[in-house]
């Protein structure tokens, strides 16, 4: 490559402000003591303000018409990951299931491990979240949140819940994790809502 097209090149129009590739890796950012989860033990519920509390055995999600996102995902560190590929069941169908009561305007998505995250429920529904199992073909590895992790790519992915057990669907704001630790509400990487009062 010559000099002039590598000082001409231009920013892929996918990274987000002040994110840069990571290429074909594929970081691990863990806070918690890593949890060893069988899938004939992991389950997936939606409670709260919904019509019907529902729970999903593996076998159950694996009934669901499948949905594979394929795209970006960006962590707040500032490494994103292009055109990559995770597969499972849209968020949506879940949903739709349990049936999201009028008065319901947020989430809390949380891990067996402990670890939460708040979402507006408009940001989980319309096509925007999944429930995942499989990245890039193969079963999410366990370091990755395997068994199944939820997947919000349009949002830092902190917000990405792995090791995921469900949903509680709330009528107010209820910050997780990282949001009481100095974390932005929402996590929106095209404006960079990295942190509180971004
Ligand atoms: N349970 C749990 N989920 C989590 C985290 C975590 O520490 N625990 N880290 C979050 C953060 S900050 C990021 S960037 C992604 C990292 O996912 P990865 O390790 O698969 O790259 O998971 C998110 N989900
Ligand atoms: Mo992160």
């Amino acid at each position: 490559m010559s000099l002039f097209s590598r000082t001409a090149r231009e920013r892929d129009p996918r990274l987000p402000p002040g994110q840069y590739d990571a290429g074909d890796t594929f970081p691990v950012l863990t806070a918690e003591v890593v949890p060893r989860i069988d899938p004939s033990q992991w389950s997936f519920r939606i409670d709260g303000l919904v019509a019907t509390t529902r729970t999903w055995t593996w076998d159950d999600v694996h009934r669901l018409p499948a949905s594979v996102y394929e795209g970006d995902i960006h962590c707040v560190t500032t490494w994103s990951k292009l055109g990559t590929s995770f597969g499972g069941v849209s968020l949506d169908t879940l949903l739709a299931e349990a049936g999201p009561l009028p008065t319901a305007t947020h989430v809390v998505a949380w891990s067996s491990t402990g670890y939460t995250t708040n979402l507006p429920l408009e940001h989980v529904t319309g096509g925007k979240a999944w429930v995942v199992w499989e990245h890039e073909g193969k079963p999410l590895t366990t370091p990755h949140g395997g068994p199944v992790r939820l997947l919000v790519p349009h949002l830092y992915f902190w917000k990405s819940v792995k090791w995921v057990g469900g949903l509680r669907l709330l009528d107010h704001d209820e910050p997780g994790f990282w949001e009481t630790r100095g974390y932005h509400e929402l996590g929106d990487p095209w404006t960079e809502q990295r942190y509180d009062g971004d």
